[in-house]
């Protein structure tokens, strides 16, 4: 049976990629292609109590950079196994909004863990699972906050964690992003998300059709 296909969003915060990833579900469906939304971290009980723990603070201490490193790893390798890996082998297409790479970014450049050390943790979480492409969702670190905060003021939610950092932290994450879309550029598409929403669809669908194809 053929593998379904492998497709992750990335980015900085407020790029669009579950405004995204969830046109594309819904086209995809349209199309007639079986396909599951997932995302990270979460997707599974087990990923989605490691999320709350990340986002929320909810063990009451801080967590060391360390302990992050493997609880999104930790979240990621319940995932592959209970949910991407057996749907790919069942030719069923996966869309995950986040993945691997939010790990190498985040943890690495943000944090300034070794890269190369990030990737290794990642290969071990996600076994076969490598995404056949890569949307990565790249929006100035100001314009993507403001979108987050008119979310926000929309929803009365408020800053999790991560979001809380400062924003040479978030600098870090957009320059990582567009480091590892150099080191990859057969599995990366970077667009530029400060554009309007439709024109992005578009482009991620221009590139989804040649990979089905
Ligand atoms: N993290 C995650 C790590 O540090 N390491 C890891 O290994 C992993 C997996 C996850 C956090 O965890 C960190 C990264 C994150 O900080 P999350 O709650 O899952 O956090 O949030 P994010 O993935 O960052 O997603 P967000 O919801 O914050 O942003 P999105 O998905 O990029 O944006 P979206 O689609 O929700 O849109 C945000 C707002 O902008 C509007 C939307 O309508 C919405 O209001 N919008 C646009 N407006 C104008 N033009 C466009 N093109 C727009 N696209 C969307």
């Amino acid at each position: 049976m053929k593998r379904g296909i492998f497709i992750t969003f990335e980015g900085p915060e407020g790029g669009g990629k579950t405004t995204q990833a969830k046109r594309l579900i819904a086209r995809l469906i349209e199309e007639g292609h079986e396909v599951i939304y997932t995302r990270e971290p979460g997707g599974t009980k087990t990923g989605e109590l490691i999320r709350d723990i990340l986002q929320h603070d909810r063990a009451g201490e801080p967590i060391h950079p360390e302990t992050e490193v493997f609880l999104f790893a930790a979240s990621r390798s319940q995932l592959v196994r209970e949910v991407i890996q057996p749907a790919l082998d069942k030719g069923v297409h996966v869309v995950c909004d986040r993945f691997a790479d939010s790990t190498t970014v985040y943890q690495g450049y943000g944090r300034g863990f070794d890269i190369d050390r990030m990737i290794d943790i990642n290969a071990m979480a996600i076994g076969k699972a490598i995404p056949d492409i890569t949307f990565l969702l790249d929006v100035d670190v100001d314009l993507g906050f403001e979108r987050i905060h008119a979310r926000q003021k929309e929803l009365f939610t408020e800053s999790d964690r991560i979001e809380r950092e400062a924003k040479a932290f978030h600098q870090k994450v957009r320059y990582g992003y567009l480091e590892l879309a150099g080191r990859w550029p057969e599995r990366f598409v970077t667009l530029d998300a400060s554009q309007d929403p439709d024109s992005v669809t578009a482009a991620v669908w221009e590139r989804v059709v040649r990979v089905l194809a």
